[in-house]
């Protein structure tokens, strides 16, 4: 197929002039081409081959040694003004970045292969969907992108001569962390990102497409684009309702998106249907109601703590046709990563390329892992059992529930209900969690991070703030708003609650309360369960740690709140004046 869009080849003429790539591969989306690519990858090194007999069609890459997570601090919002990317965001002029950018994009190609990728951000004929065309030097960005989005001549058929599409430009140039630049130009639609080969700064369909731009384009056209993962709920009576929920990276969504019901819900009838694991484009339709859709084809999930017990469904989407990142290498030809299924191997080859036992000690003085804390495995969704029947559906499905949470050790009780959509907004608003793998920085910290958006939101937070109030007034049924933690611990540092699949129990109680189908006491933070509404059949959890779970220590708060004012505090008076009443409301709740 030939490209007949003028100002996308245009466009491709330019960036080929700067880049001066030896040969230029306009990517089809077919089979034999994904071959012809991945045996490429493999006489190269780029790619090892895993045990085909038991990993059929799965690949292993390593990435750089300091190219391993998102570069938060070389990801950068460029608009004309500065304000228009806020407190919260890395600004650059649009110029300064074009030039900073530009001067290390010049012949980063040559003797390359420059690949143009057209993709389509959800499902075919879907008025939620958008397009992007990505040209890239690496073929593991190929492979990925041809499992995390729909890639290929259908894309440019539905493109057609004039449709829109973002910009997106990507080489690994020499993959220098001091020449690295993860850039956004929402005025012109494009992204630039240079000097990285790792997952969510190079794959821009992800983070840097479908969040930072769509943010900024949903703003635009009266939409919402969230770091949030979609489940569908199926009650014993059939109904299925669903929820969308927004954690920060490495806080849970994917696991929550394919749980598995402990034993006594499963008895009682419950499922569960996954329709994204990360991202929601979500719209206002003629029913008054949040309807969404997934935007990827795939998961891009953390593989550490990835095992048949904690996320069965997991293990099952990735045995087949899946590239693993980052994990060890078992000398069967299979991998295994930290907390993964089976005996911690006896020796292997660590994610660095290095052979490896359990035990050895690193630099640091510390026992080396074998898999990076942030190795990943990129595995089509349509491999997953639990997969919804609605994944590929373009109305997408309506949502019931706006389910937001962190990673915190002490504060955020198990679950809470916000009184109403703009408390709920506030309790997006002052999320905090603490910072994990996925990005560099100090691990462990914790840090505000509203909506989990703060790494991805693509414009001045405070309008982003103002955006979800507004459209919340839009609705003739907003769906309700949570807040939850998985992670609260005990003196010793253990998690209090079990997790994973008995996180069930709190989203019986939130969809049962989104449904107005029981009540709720009311506390200073917010609506909080009768204990007697939770179901814990089959759990052996102890009275001390249920209130424990539940406590909402006023000094905690109170001091919480001070912190809240200070971060509230960098939007000047662009922050929305709802979201300060809301403050000073439960100010004088606490007392
Ligand atoms: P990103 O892909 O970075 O956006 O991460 P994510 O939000 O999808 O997180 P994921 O589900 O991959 O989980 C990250 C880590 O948290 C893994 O190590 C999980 O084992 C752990 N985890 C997930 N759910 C729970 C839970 O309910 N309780 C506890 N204690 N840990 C959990
Ligand atoms: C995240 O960090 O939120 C991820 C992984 O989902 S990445 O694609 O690297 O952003
Ligand atoms: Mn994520």
């Amino acid at each position: 197929m030939e490209i007949e869009h003028n100002a996308l080849n245009n466009w491709i003429n330019e960036m080929i002039r700067l880049c001066n790539p030896d040969k230029v591969v306009l990517i089809n989306g077919s089979e034999e081409e994904k071959e012809k690519l991945e045996k490429e990858a493999l006489s190269t090194g780029e790619l090892t081959l895993l045990n085909q007999e038991k990993l059929p069609g799965c690949v292993l890459h390593r990435t750089a040694h300091n190219d391993v997570a998102r570069t938060e601090n070389l990801t950068f919002i460029c608009t004309s003004e500065k304000e228009a990317a806020g407190p919260t965001n890395n600004w650059m002029s649009p110029e300064e970045g074009y030039k900073k950018a530009g001067d290390i994009f010049k012949n980063s190609m040559s003797g390359r292969t420059m690949y143009v990728i057209p993709f389509l951000m959800g499902p075919a004929g879907s008025p939620f969907s958008k397009i992007g065309v990505e040209l890239t030097d690496s073929i593991y960005v190929v492979l990925n992108m041809r499992i995390m989005t729909r890639i290929g001549d259908r894309v440019l058929s539905i493109l057609g001569v004039n449709g829109e599409f973002t910009r997106c430009l990507h080489s690994k140039a020499d993959l220098d962390i001091n020449r690295r630049l993860i850039l956004h130009f929402p005025e012109d639609n494009t992204i630039w990102s240079v000097g990285s080969g790792y997952g969510g700064n190079v794959l821009l369909g992800k983070k840097c497409l479908a969040l930072r731009i769509a943010s900024y384009l949903g703003r635009k056209e009266g939409w919402m684009a969230e770091h949030m993962l979609i489940l569908g709920i199926e009650k014993p009576s059939g109904e299925i309702n669903y929820v969308a929920a927004a954690f920060p990276s490495a806080c849970g969504k994917t696991n929550l998106a394919m749980l598995v019901p402990p034993e006594g819900l499963r008895a009682k009838g419950y499922k569960i249907w996954t329709v994204g694991d990360d991202i929601a484009w979500m719209r206002i339709k003629e029913d008054g109601s949040l309807w969404a859709i997934n935007p990827e084809s795939g998961f891009f999930g953390v593989a550490p703590g990835t095992n048949s017990k904690s996320n069965p469904n997991a293990v099952k989407t990735i045995q087949k046709n899946t590239i693993y990142t980052n994990v060890l290498l078992k000398t069967d030809g299979t991998v295994w990563w930290e907390s993964g299924d089976g005996p911690v191997p006896s020796e292997g080859i660590d994610w660095m390329g290095n052979p490896w036992k359990p035990g050895i000690i690193g630099d640091d003085g510390k026992p080396k892992k074998g898999a990076h804390p942030n190795s990943r495995f990129t595995a089509p969704a349509a491999q997953c059992p639990s997969i919804s029947s609605h994944f590929e559906d373009p109305e997408g499905v309506p949502i019931t529930a706006i389910i937001f949470g962190g990673r915190r050790a002490s504060v955020a009780p198990l679950v809470y209900q916000s009184f109403d959509w703009n408390h709920g907004v506030f309790l997006g608003s002052i999320m905090a969690s603490e910072i994990t793998a996925a990005q560099y920085g100090a691990q462990g910290m914790v840090r505000r991070d509203p909506m989990a958006m703060i790494p991805f939101c693509g414009y001045n937070m405070a309008d982003y703030f103002k955006h979800w109030l507004e459209m919340g007034s839009k609705m003739k049924n907003p769906p309700k708003i949570f807040h939850v933690n998985w992670f609260k611990t005990d003196e010793k540092g253990e998690f209090l609650w079990p997790g994973y699949g008995d996180n069930l129990r709190v989203l019986e109680w939130i969809v049962d309360r989104s449904k107005e189908e029981i009540n709720a006491l009311k506390s200073p933070i917010g609506y909080i369960p009768d204990k007697n509404d939770l179901d814990l059949t089959g759990l052996d959890l102890d009275k001390e740690v249920l209130d424990k779970l539940f406590e909402i220590n006023k000094d905690e708060w109170v001091k919480e709140t001070t912190d809240i004012k200070e971060f509230y505090s960098k939007f000047g008076n662009r922050l929305p004046e709802e979201l300060n009443i809301e403050l000073d409301n439960l100010i004088s709740r606490l007392g």
